[in-house]
């Protein structure tokens, strides 16, 4: 007989908000495709700490993929067609990679979501993510798809105002979050990540965040 609540499919999604919605797990199977179209990606564009606009380096380590890629320095926030460090284009983005946003935005209700961006944040234990907001793309009536890999971390998802407290948020290995419409502007951060190893990413935590930016 089959049990009516065994779970055969994994965790069911969360709406965590109007327009915010978690999919426990749903990159999970994808995992080894996942970092193996990354590899040539981080081969190209390596991982680098930019400059915040006040002139410091950033904790979290980065690189992005796709047309546009997410740039920080002296000047400010924005995005590049072309990684600075190299002058080249950005690695184009990976098919697994955008077949998987489409698939876990449509599945939060975002169809047709195509991203031209995806950037890459490496969290090594101890490093967080202050509250902001991601403003910087073109059209915020797109959502943002990001994916998890590797150690948890524990997201803060805030309101409108950056003095809205934010709830606390797990985020595991696999875990996308999907989030647009009246959310697309909240603040948010990540609290720094505890010190673990990961069976198959070791001590580290990878963040993947694609949208559409141009
Ligand atoms: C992170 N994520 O999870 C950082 N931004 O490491 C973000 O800053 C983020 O997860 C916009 C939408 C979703 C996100
Ligand atoms: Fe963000």
């Amino acid at each position: 007989m089959i049990q009516p609540d065994l779970d055969l499919f994994g965790p069911a999604p969360q709406q965590l908000a109007a327009h915010t919605v978690l999919l426990p797990g749903f990159a999970v199977a994808q995992t080894e495709p996942l970092l193996d179209a990354l590899r040539p990606v981080l081969r190209a564009a390596p991982w680098r700490h930019m400059l915040t606009p006040g002139g410091r380096s950033m904790a979290v380590a980065l690189s992005n993929c796709g047309a546009l890629g997410w740039v920080s320095d002296e000047r400010g926030y924005r995005y590049s067609a072309l990684d600075p460090q190299s002058g080249a284009p950005w690695p184009a983005l990976p098919p697994v990679l955008l077949a998987l946003a489409s698939a876990a935005a449509a599945q939060a209700g975002f169809e047709g979501f195509v991203p031209d961006a995806c950037l890459i944040n490496h969290y090594l234990p101890g490093t967080g993510l202050s509250l902001h907001q991601d403003r910087d793309e073109q059209d915020f009536s797109q959502p943002i798809v990001s994916i998890s890999l590797g150690l948890p971390a524990v997201f803060l998802f805030g309101g409108l105002q950056r003095s809205d407290r934010p709830q606390r948020i797990a985020l595991n290995h696999g875990d996308i979050l999907v989030w647009g419409g009246e959310d697309r502007l909240r603040f948010h951060g990540v609290m720094p990540v505890k010190p673990g190893v990961h069976p198959r990413l070791g001590e580290r935590r990878i963040n993947l965040t694609l949208r559409k930016a141009g």
